[in-house]
């Protein structure tokens, strides 16, 4: 795919007025492909399609075929899978030690798993019991919003894409997708399984380009358009609930995060010591969930740090290709350079390097992205090295004493995503986990998901939940319809 086209009404297509951009593989630097960026004329072709669709067959096709038809869309990313794995891992640098078991499963699952879900939903019914209303019974309907607009980032492309895209389908709505202008070809493959398996025409839009003044606005601006389901930045998710005020559209945001470890010095020393390593440098740390901020209780501080330390020293960026590599390099020139000033800047602000620290070319590669694992100690909490989402390899570790000083070192931040929490005590990890202004707390665990448990963030990191049944309810409207009998 050195094209990566429009998908638009169940046809690949160039963009309107013919523009194209760059997409450049992240370990090198180089040109890889060219891209269709989509105008507003696209994006108006987008959704007048997935009205028809809406009208038309996918409206009016029985639930249970239509997730049928979803079940097939997950058996076909499974039958694809190399061919995912491949365009994931040239888009994003990513390895395919984690892309294939992480990215692509979960571009599967999330169809599985909706396709589920649906099939078990059912109206409600309540018999009044009043003397005014006696015997009238009431009927919860749920019908399709109508169209929603997916807006991704680069992260996990397939992953986040289909974790919208899945239960808006399943809900019965059609969907205007745009994937993240540095990762769109997994998004545009993903037609083809839709087009090859019987979606109809015009449920599944695919439109690429960037933000403001492209194809990210024309969608939210866009009247036709009756939500909007955005991952990405805090800043970002800011500006298109402005846009999205003028005609009231609904909105679910996933947003950033800036996401505490508490290590307690009762916990399993190595457990806590893999699972931290695991949380700040998967991915290159560019998960909404890695870990930034760690707080250890200062028995253990020192053990702690040297340890991990050494893990990320002993993590070595390379090749993505091959399976033994454990990080590959961030996902552009620009993100390198904002990782690259916050390295500078913590040194500045006071910081200790323990390990990393620089943007050293992997071995064989120039040009790329690269960036080696960081730790540092020593910063005041006000530091902003402590306080800004940096999304890459690089953590910071304070000692605490108490464990009201952890909880409170942990909320002294405007985001509130998620937490780790590594402590062999019951009662300690209900305590901490309590009272974590977080929206999703692990204990002696990272990242480790079930997908019917609701998934955002509270405070800066976003607006609802998503994941099982709260997916549901985001993505279909209620009404109720009472009958006097
Ligand atoms: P981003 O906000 O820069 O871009 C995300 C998407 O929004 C892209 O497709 C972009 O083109 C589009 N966009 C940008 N401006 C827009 C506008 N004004 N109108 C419409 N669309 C617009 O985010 P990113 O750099 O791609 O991703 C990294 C960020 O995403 C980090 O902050 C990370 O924490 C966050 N993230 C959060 C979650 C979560 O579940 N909470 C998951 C993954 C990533
Ligand atoms: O696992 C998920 O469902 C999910 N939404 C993960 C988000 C990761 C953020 O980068």
């Amino acid at each position: 795919m050195d094209r990566v086209q429009l998908f638009i009404d169940g046809a690949f297509r160039d963009a309107a007025m013919g523009r194209t951009f760059p997409l450049y593989d992240p370990t090198r630097g180089v040109e890889v492909a060219r891209v269709c960026e989509a105008g507003a004329a696209d994006v108006d072709l987008a959704v007048q399609a997935a009205r028809r669709a809406l009208s038309g067959p996918w409206g009016q096709m029985p639930v249970a075929q239509r997730l049928q038809l979803l079940r097939a869309v997950a058996d076909g990313v499974d039958a694809r899978r190399d061919e995912f794995l491949a365009l994931e891992v040239r888009d994003t640098g990513k390895p395919v030690s984690f892309a294939g078991t992480v990215d692509i499963p979960r571009g599967a699952a999330n169809f599985r798993i909706f396709a589920d879900m649906l099939a078990g939903q059912h109206d409600e019914a309540y018999h009044q019991d009043t003397a005014d209303g006696r015997g009238a019974v009431h009927i919860t309907q749920r019908s399709p919003l109508g169209v929603v607009g997916v807006i991704c980032p680069w992260n996990l492309p397939l992953l986040l894409m289909t974790w919208k895209v899945a239960p808006a389908l399943a809900a019965g709505n059609a969907v205007v997708v745009k994937p993240s202008e540095e990762t769109p070809s997994t998004a545009t493959l993903l037609g083809e399984v839709m087009r090859d398996v019987g979606i109809p025409d015009g449920v599944y839009n695919v439109v690429h380009g960037f933000g403001p003044g492209s194809a990210g606005e024309a969608i939210v601006q866009h009247p036709g358009v009756d939500a909007i389901t955005f991952t990405g930045e805090s800043a970002t998710g800011r500006a298109i609930m402005a846009a999205c005020a003028t005609d009231l559209k609904r909105v679910s945001f996933e947003l950033g995060g800036k996401n505490p470890a508490l290590v307690f010095a009762d916990c399993d020393l190595d457990a806590a010591v893999a699972g931290t390593v695991r949380s700040a440098f998967s991915n290159c740390g560019q998960i909404c969930l890695c870990t930034e901020r760690i707080y250890v209780e200062r028995a253990i501080f020192e053990a702690f740090v040297a340890r991990l330390a050494a893990a990320a020293r002993a993590l070595v960026p390379g090749d993505p290709l091959d399976p033994a590599t454990g990080m590959g390099p961030l996902i552009s020139r620009v993100h390198r350079d904002k990782v690259a000033r916050y390295l500078k800047l913590a040194v500045a602000e006071g910081a200790v390097v323990h390990a990393g620290g620089t943007v050293d070319d992997a071995a064989g590669f120039t040009g790329g992205y690269w960036v080696q694992p960081t730790v540092w100690t020593g910063l005041d909490h006000s530091a902003r090295v402590l306080r800004e989402e940096i999304f890459g390899p690089v953590c910071h570790v304070m000692p605490f004493d108490t464990e009201a000083e952890a909880v409170a070192l942990a909320n002294d931040t405007e985001y509130g995503l998620c937490a780790a929490v590594w402590t062999r005590d019951v009662g300690r990890a209900h305590r901490v986990a309590g009272a974590i202004d977080a929206g999703m707390v692990w204990v002696n665990t990272w990242f480790l998901r079930d997908l019917r448990t609701p998934f955002g963030g509270m405070k800066a990191s976003g607006i609802g939940r998503e994941g099982g049944h709260y997916s549901t309810e985001f993505y279909t409207e209620l009404k109720n319809v009472c009958i006097k009998l």
